[in-house]
Formats: structure tokens, C-alpha cells, sequence
């Protein structure tokens, strides 16, 4: 992956830059539902799956403009657009830089210019923000000159990027390591449960619908929480999952965890679906592809599927399986709507410059 675009004129002072790169996350077992919006604090842990290949590099560069009030601005795959998410996460560190004494990070004094470039199509529940959130947060804060704990595999509560992150997206904060890793509810203790190379996984991934979703997640979590009569039991079925699947990887036992993962998924959407009104991510085709999945597991295959705030049904498997499945499902839904996908590493710096 490259920067591709032109880097645009930085016409005011520059106090620094600095690029990262963070991949996508799978949730095996979801996170679906807050329990602060503001400090967007989920309502249950996670356990996921970072992914090689897919992801998003940007560059962050921090300007000081005396003369006018300063807006931060955001390009991405190269073109200008206004995102809240963006806009949230760099004014949260600004706070956090005046809160602890740099007399620079006065808002409205220092803006940011962020040039991002995604290679997994945005917005359309391919966990497209997770990787975005997890580069944009690295590269504003390591733009400030200020160490990452992630390059130290320290990552534990209390942390500041963390929290920083997951003001951006809440799935953001699993990006920050690689392999397999759990999220606790408080969406800051995180653990690797495996490095990316200790266990030879795979997900193969249909895509059903490659454009963005009617409904964020964001939206769609809060209105799950405030509207379906199960949401109560989702989140208070939740730790079960996430302490058997935890177990299950520890064990090494794919079908274990690929029934817990199964479960995690279904009962995720039917919570979806008993919001009013309801969400229904998922299509007609992707109702296919589970009857597939169904089909090829009683075949004998080692296949579990999982789909999120998306149409699209991801097949976790063993490495050694995924291509015979690939092919299937290539059959079915077609030779371009398939990819397979391996554990990926954290993010991490790709590049860095101090103008002062
Ligand atoms: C997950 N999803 O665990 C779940 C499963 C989608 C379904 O986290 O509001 O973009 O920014 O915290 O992280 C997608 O939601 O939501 C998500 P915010 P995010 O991956």
C-alpha cells in the first residue's frame, strides 16, 4: 500500500507529520451497543481477527495558523470530504494535548491536515473505520512527536490512544494489535491472544454489495439499544461468548470457536432485527451464502460464517481449506466477488517528520 495522492501545499507552520498504517479487524465476537456514547465506551468486550492486505494508510500533518480560525481537513482516497469521526477524534487530542500543558494545542490555533488512502471499500461493513480510526489516531498522535505504546506491545488500560482511538471507532482499538485480540467492555483493557503467525487461520470473504450502508453503526447501535426487546440479553449473554471463545482460541479448537462465532453473529442480528424499525443488514444473497456455508460444513469442511453491520459473510477456516472454499463460493457468487484474507500485523509507523 502507497499514498497515492498528490500531497497537497501546507501554507502555514508545520509543528510535524507522521504516517501509519493499520489493517481491518473482524469481530468473531461482537461488539454491537455503548454504554457511553460521549467517550463511545461499549457495552460489551470483543474478540477479533486483524487482517493482512486490507486497511488504511494516512498521514497526519498538525499546522499553525495564527491568523484564522483553524478547521482540520480530511482527504480521502483523494478526494476532500467533511467526516464527524475525523473531526471528533483530532479535537479529542487536541483537548487531551491542552489539557496537558502544551500551550499549542489551543483550539483553533492548530488544525490538521490528514491525507488517507483506504484498500477496502468504505463504509459498507467491511470494517473499513476500524482500520481508518486506528491509522488516523496513531499518525495524529505520533505526528505530535509522542512515543507508541503499541510499538512496545504494551498496550493496556488506561492507555491514552487507546482511548483516543476509540473515540474515532470503537473497533478501531482492536487494530492496534495484531492476530487474534480481545477487547474488554471497559474499550480499553486489550489483550493478543495470538500472534498472527501462531495459528494458521483464514477468513474468505463474499462480498454481496461492494457500496455504503444505509444505516452507520452508530446509528444503528443506538437505536438497537433503545428499541429491541433483546437487547438486555445480548448484552448480558455476552461475557459467556467472549469467555468460551477466548478459551477456544487458547485451545486452538477451531470448531469451538467458530460455533461461538456463529452465535455471537446471530444473535447480534436479531437484536438488529428487533429494533424499530428494524435493521436488516444482511440480503437475500447473503442468506445464500449461510445455506452455502451450512452445505460445505456438512460435507465435512471446517467452516463457520459471520457477518456484521453489512450484507457481506466472511468464512473463518483453516488456512489449508480456504482456497477449495474460494472456489465454491467463486462458483456461486463469482470469480470477483471472493477473496481470502490472513492475519494481519498491529498498526504501526510508516513514516515520521518534526518540523520544530
Ligand atoms: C464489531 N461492528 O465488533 C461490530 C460488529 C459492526 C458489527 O464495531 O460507533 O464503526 O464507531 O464505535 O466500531 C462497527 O462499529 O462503531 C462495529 P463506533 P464501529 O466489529
Amino acid at each position: 500500500m502507497s499514498l497515492s495522492s498528490r500531497s497537497i501545499e501546507h501554507p502555514s507552520h508545520s509543528l510535524g507529520s507522521a504516517s501509519a498504517a493499520a489493517s481491518v479487524n473482524i469481530a468473531l465476537i461482537k461488539y454491537w451497543g455503548k454504554a457511553d456514547v460521549d467517550s463511545n465506551r461499549p457495552a460489551v468486550g470483543s474478540l477479533s481477527l486483524t487482517l493482512d492486505e486490507w486497511g488504511s494508510e494516512t498521514t497526519v500533518t498538525w499546522l499553525e495558523k495564527k491568523e484564522s480560525r483553524a478547521e482540520h481537513r480530511f482527504i480521502l482516497n483523494g478526494q476532500e470530504r467533511l467526516d464527524s469521526k475525523v473531526n471528533k477524534l483530532l479535537t479529542h487530542l487536541l483537548q487531551y494535548a491542552e489539557a496537558e500543558g502544551h500551550s499549542w494545542a489551543k483550539q483553533g490555533q492548530v488544525s490538521a491536515v490528514v491525507e488517507s488512502k483506504n484498500t477496502v471499500p468504505t463504509a459498507s461493513g467491511l470494517a473499513s473505520s476500524a482500520s481508518g480510526m486506528a491509522a488516523l489516531g496513531l499518525a495524529a498522535w505520533s505526528a505530535l512527536g509522542w512515543p507508541n505504546p503499541s510499538l512496545n506491545n504494551d498496550i493496556h488500560g488506561g492507555s491514552q490512544l487507546i482511548d483516543l482511538v476509540r473515540i474515532g471507532s470503537g473497533s478501531a482499538v482492536r487494530s492496534l494489535k495484531g492476530g487474534l485480540v480481545r477487547l474488554e467492555s471497559d474499550g480499553r483493557t486489550m489483550t493478543q491472544l495470538c500472534e498472527r503467525d501462531e495459528w494458521s487461520l483464514a477468513l474468505v470473504i463474499c462480498i454481496v454489495d461492494p457500496g455504503p450502508k444505509a444505516i452507520s453503526s452508530r446509528e444503528g447501535m443506538e437505536r438497537t439499544r433503545l428499541t429491541s426487546p433483546y437487547y438486555d440479553r445480548w448484552v448480558s449473554s455476552h461475557p459467556h461468548d467472549l469467555n468460551a471463545a477466548t478459551e477456544a482460541v487458547n485451545e486452538r479448537d477451531l470448531g469451538k470457536l467458530g460455533e461461538l462465532m456463529e452465535h455471537s453473529t446471530f444473535k447480534m442480528h436479531a437484536a438488529m432485527w428487533s429494533a424499530k424499525p428494524p435493521l436488516r443488514y444482511l440480503k437475500a444473497k447473503s442468506l445464500m451464502i449461510l445455506d452455502e456455508v451450512e452445505q460445505l460444513r456438512s460435507r465435512g469442511s471446517a467452516a463457520w460464517a459471520t457477518m456484521d453491520a453489512g450484507p457481506h459473510v466472511k468464512i473463518l477456516c483453516e488456512r489449508s481449506e480456504a482456497a477449495h472454499i474460494a472456489t465454491h463460493m467463486k462458483s456461486i457468487i463469482g470469480q470477483r466477488s471472493v477473496l481470502i484474507r490472513h492475519p494481519g500485523r498491529a498498526a504501526h509507523i510508516i513514516g515520521e517528520k518534526r518540523d520544530v
